[in-house]
């Protein structure tokens, strides 16, 4: 994938290349970037209670082979489709049920280079399933309409995501992955993935693409390093300090490593403690889990830490902008 480094590092040869030659015409300047538009966290949030609702009238759950999935499954839909999208649900059998994956094609860009981002929306039976994975969900949704609001023209193709059965297994993204011919598979460039972030004693993680710390299972596809750094980067423009997290497919970019695609994403913790050296970090409670209603009856509307999902939110936009390119 381009960098946005390497755009600067090519302008700046450039920039050499015209004082060693002066009839040489100045150098063009490097390719404008659009900014990435700040994510209101009101809307997310608006997103979340529905999904909230939409668990409440279906038996307290959003789970596969439930009223409650297919009724999520539905609601993203109506808001793409309404803002412009091409929406394709795709169908699969699993553990006796039909389970279903959104996908949502914005048209334009490069369709050779797609950048694809992706949250799984259904969750456990025992509970509503707002962090885990409203969060991400309703925060990939909330970055694909501010895509249609805003004018942006990415230079690559943009896709997005909503998986099923991503708790009994990674069923939806794997079918999806399997799915593709190999033609498609190699068309997409990087897979961002969403998936609990904004636990109620959020730490920042970002996955470990590169293996610096050491916390994955090696290093992720070649680019994934690349993604890794452009999410870190705009949480050091925040003063936000980030940890790496294990690259290690226990989420849906498993089935996207595994097929050699670049990926990348964010996480605020599952069932694990928040140490003391981490409460120094992000502040919160010291020996408390990072979602304490992890697969829980309790993961409802007030299982949700704003902060973390806001800063969360706005870094989705910022690595989809930057990595797609254009303006
Ligand atoms: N995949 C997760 C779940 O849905 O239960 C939790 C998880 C996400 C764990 C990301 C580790 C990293
Ligand atoms: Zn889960
Ligand atoms: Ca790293």
């Amino acid at each position: 994938m381009k960098s946005r480094l390497l755009a600067l590092a090519g302008a700046a040869a450039l920039a050499a290349g015209a004082l060693a030659a002066p009839t040489t015409a100045a150098a063009a300047p490097a390719p404008a970037v659009a900014a990435a538009p700040d994510i209101p966290i009101a809307n997310v949030k608006a997103h979340l209670a529905q999904l909230q609702s939409i668990a409440t009238a279906n038996g307290g759950n959003r789970a596969h082979g439930q009223p409650g999935f297919r009724a999520s499954l539905d609601y993203v839909k109506a808001r793409l489709d309404a803002a412009g999208y091409q929406t394709t649900i795709q169908s699969f059998t699993a553990s006796g049920a039909t389970g279903y994956n959104l996908i949502a094609d914005w048209p334009g860009g490069d369709a050779n280079q797609v950048l694809m981002t992706g949250a799984h929306l259904d969750g456990v039976r025992a509970g509503a399933g707002i962090n885990d994975n409203g969060s991400g969900s309703a925060a990939v949704l909330e970055t694909a309409l501010a895509v249609a609001r805003s004018g942006y023209r990415p230079a690559k193709h943009l896709r997005f995501g909503w998986w099923g059965a991503e708790e009994l297994g990674l069923i939806g993204s794997n079918r999806y992955v399997a799915s593709l011919p190999a033609a498609e598979r190699t068309k997409i460039k990087g897979y961002l993935n969403y998936d609990m972030i904004g636990s109620p004693n959020p730490g920042y993680f970002v996955y470990d693409g590169d293996n610096s710390d050491g916390v994955g299972s090696g290093p992720g596809p070649a680019g994934s390093a690349e993604i890794e750094r452009t999410i870190n980067g705009y949480f050091s423009g925040i003063g936000v300090p980030t940890r790496g997290t294990d690259f290690d497919g226990r989420s849906d970019y498993g089935p996207f490593i595994r097929a050699g695609i670049p990926a990348g994403g964010t996480f605020t913790g599952a069932e694990g403690r928040k140490t003391a050296a981490q409460v120094q970090l992000w502040g919160g409670q010291s020996g408390v889990a990072f979602d304490r209603c992890y697969h829980g009856s309790c993961d409802s509307s007030s299982n949700i830490n704003d902060t973390a999902l806001d800063r969360n939110s706005d870094s989705i936009a910022h690595a989809v902008w930057t990595l797609a390119g254009g303006a």
